[in-house]
């Protein structure tokens, strides 16, 4: 089907805190692109997005800082905003779930459904704190974890083994709120009864969308196989949208019901016409998300809106994996990101840089990860060394030799005609491509058009032919001219912030997407700027300065992975020097089979020689260890590993990666000597 408009989301980021990195790269500059292509093409098109400001988390991150959660989504809303801004992801909205259109589109929403008998109502047992006089979220219940017996693990999840608890699965529960220990009360919920759109969605989505990524259609597959389930949309909590029903005090909307409907908000916020969007099956619905969001925006939100039953459904939900950080996962709690505010204060100006790397590394197919050193080669290597390159050689030779006026071209040779006709067919590889949301796929062929002009200049040399053969140069920039002008169109969706700077110095202000590649951009004897550099080169000290700030995150969360012991704190000083500590020399090392980490040593205490087994064989061979001077606890009680009886522990240090080194005096002393 062809369609006559386009309705592009991009997911609304929660309020609660800033946005990184991983955010830009899953979906804002994917969804951008997307977007930005389209309206090159004279296409019909919204671009939709706004902060998603209810739910759990925030009341939380409220509490945490003794302020309202309103407080905390207005700070991130307004931060998240400008991020998003600078970076030039161009929604024709960025609105926000807390606005009054919303409330009210949400609440009409919902009693439409619930007027039309489109949920189900039921009564569970929920804990509730007695002192607070309220219901509590999962997240607001902590106690024991039943598998791993961590102290502190949530209602929802242990974050130390990683289970999925149930609240009632903790042992000795208690509400982070007062303290108080919940009890168990019945609340009624209504319930969106999925189990009923399973034949739809599976015919839908399985049949009809087998077009959808591989990761999407196989989260679907794996979720619809397993057997849908009715899913409760209201929750007990006083933030968020009043459920719309008389006797319905304390409850809203569940968030993940109410934030989807934020799209439809924005879009009624933007323009009168959005029913024209929504409701008209000439409109391509496309929502840009991350991995995570799959389920809520391929099932729920379409059985949703097909309950509610006048509006269309999404025809792609390209969503990207995730994109880990010089090899770990990135993370908020463990301040594990490339936050955009901070980017942009240390990189002022180099929006571009960031948004071509993220691009042309995206996390399309799997997970992939950012290092500053690569961000660093992309830049200087691709951005600077071809395309800036390119399009300045060009500048400057045109200034040089016809005073900035583009020439006239004499006859195309051979080679010229192979290059116009490259040119077009590049164009068409990269619309190609981002019909089909394969955007890194699509810049690396873009980039192809800046490769073949920076070849051809190499290869032509007109500095050489100036002399002989004036003629011929003018052909030749005649022909780069275009080309850079042809970049500055297809590489729009990508650098805009570059593309717009170009065509400032080519003079040229209205363009479209069928232009680039054409050799009649730019008329002859028309006017250019002087030159400018587009990217300057990264230099090490600010890649190391980036490095060394991570270095030190990791090294601050370790130690907030080891805290002070709580018993140390009380130790008395006999029970400390009831602690046997000696020093001692390493006689023989030597490997522990079918063990890892442990080695088995033999040391001279200076009372006697003993064995002890110590699990540093990941950080020592055990050659190079021999003859060390090491402290021991003679004292420990002995201990049988793997066969081994060990007696006593040899004292090591632990360094921010983990790795174990060897405490030692600083000076040789007598094996027996005692460390107090
Ligand atoms: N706020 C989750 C997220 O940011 C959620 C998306 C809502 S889209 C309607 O990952
Ligand atoms: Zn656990």
């Amino acid at each position: 089907m062809k369609f006559k408009r386009y309705l592009v989301t991009a997911a609304l980021p929660y309020a609660n805190g800033p946005v990184h990195i991983g955010h830009l790269a899953g979906v804002y500059i994917p969804a951008d692109i997307y977007v930005r292509y389209l309206r090159l093409k004279n296409c019909d098109v919204l671009f939709i997005c706004g902060s998603d400001e209810h739910g759990v988390p925030i009341t939380i991150k409220a509490r945490q800082e003794g302020v309202t959660p309103q407080q905390v989504v207005d700070k991130y809303h307004n931060l998240i905003k400008n991020s998003f801004e600078q970076f030039g992801i161009s929604f024709d909205i960025y609105s926000r779930t807390t606005s009054p259109t919303h409330y009210q589109t949400a609440s009409e929403f919902f009693r439409k459904l619930y007027d039309n008998q489109q949920f189900i109502e039921q009564t569970s047992e929920q804990y509730y704190d007695p002192e607070a006089k309220q219901f509590l979220a999962d997240r607001y219940i902590v106690g024991q974890c039943p598998k791993c017996g961590n102290e502190s693990a949530y209602g929802d999840q242990c974050e130390k083994c990683g289970s999925t608890l149930n609240p009632t699965d903790l042992i000795n529960p208690r509400s982070t709120i007062s303290g108080a220990k919940p009890i168990l009360k019945s609340t009624s919920h209504w319930y969106l009864p999925l189990d009923q759109h399973q034949p739809w969605l599976e015919r839908w989505i399985l049949e009809e969308h087998k077009e959808w990524r591989p990761n999407v259609y196989g989260q679907c597959k794996s979720w619809l196989d397993a057997g849908l389930q009715p899913r409760a949309v209201s929750r007990d909590l006083d933030w968020g949208v009043p459920v719309p029903v008389e006797g319905a005090q304390g409850k809203v909307l569940y968030v993940w019901f109410d934030a989807p409907i934020g799209y439809i908000s924005a879009t009624k916020e933007l323009t009168p016409e959005w029913g024209k969007y929504w409701k008209n099956l000439e409109t391509k619905l496309v929502h840009f998300i991350g991995k995570d969001n799959i389920v809520f925006h391929c099932i729920i939100f379409p059985a949703m809106l097909k309950a509610e039953g006048s509006f269309i459904l999404p025809d792609n939900v390209p969503a990207n994996e995730f994109l880990n950080l010089e090899g770990d996962k990135i993370s908020t709690s463990r301040n594990w990101a490339v936050w955009l505010h901070e980017y942009l204060a240390d990189f002022p100006g180099k929006e571009d840089v960031l948004r071509y790397v993220l691009t042309a590394n995206a996390p399309e197919t799997k997970d992939n990860d950012f290092t500053w050193k690569d961000f660093q080669a992309r830049n200087n290597n691709e951005l600077l060394a071809i395309f800036g390159n390119f399009v300045n050689r060009t500048m400057v030779l045109t200034h040089k030799y016809f005073e900035g006026s583009v020439p006239l071209p004499s006859t195309f040779n051979d080679s010229d005609k192979n290059i116009i006709d490259e040119l077009t067919k590049i164009r068409h590889k990269v619309e190609h491509s981002l019909e089909n949301f394969r955007f890194r796929e699509a810049l690396s062929e873009a980039m192809n058009m800046a490769r073949i002009g920076n070849k051809y200049l190499t290869e032509t040399e007109p500095w050489k032919l100036w002399k002989t053969d004036p003629d011929r140069v003018g052909t030749i920039l005649y022909i780069s001219l275009q080309i850079s002008a042809g970049l500055s169109i297809i590489l729009e969706p990508f650098l805009p912030h570059s593309c717009k700077k170009l065509r400032n110095i080519l003079n040229i202000k209205n363009i479209e997407w069928e232009k680039a590649g054409q050799i009649d951009i730019l008329p002859k004897n028309h006017k250019i700027e002087q030159p400018e550099l587009l990217f300057d080169k990264i230099e090490d000290e600010a890649i190391e300065k980036q490095q060394l700030r991570l270095r030190e995150i990791k090294q601050r969360n370790l130690f907030q992975n080891a805290p002070v012991k709580e018993s140390l704190l009380s130790v008395s000083y006999e029970t400390f020097a009831a602690i046997d500590l000696r020093v001692g020399t390493i006689l023989e090392a030597e490997r522990v089979p079918k063990a890892k980490k442990l080695l088995k040593l033999t040391i001279d205490t200076g009372i006697d020689r003993r064995t002890v087994v110590s699990g540093i064989a990941e950080y020592y061979q055990p050659e190079e260890i021999v003859g060390r001077q090491v402290v021991v606890m003679v004292n420990l009680e002995p201990k049988e590993l793997r066969g081994i009886v060990s007696h006593g522990m040899i004292l090591m240090a632990e360094d921010a990666d983990g790795k174990l080194i060897f405490v030692k005096p600083e000076a040789v002393v007598k094996n027996g000597s005692a460390v107090k």
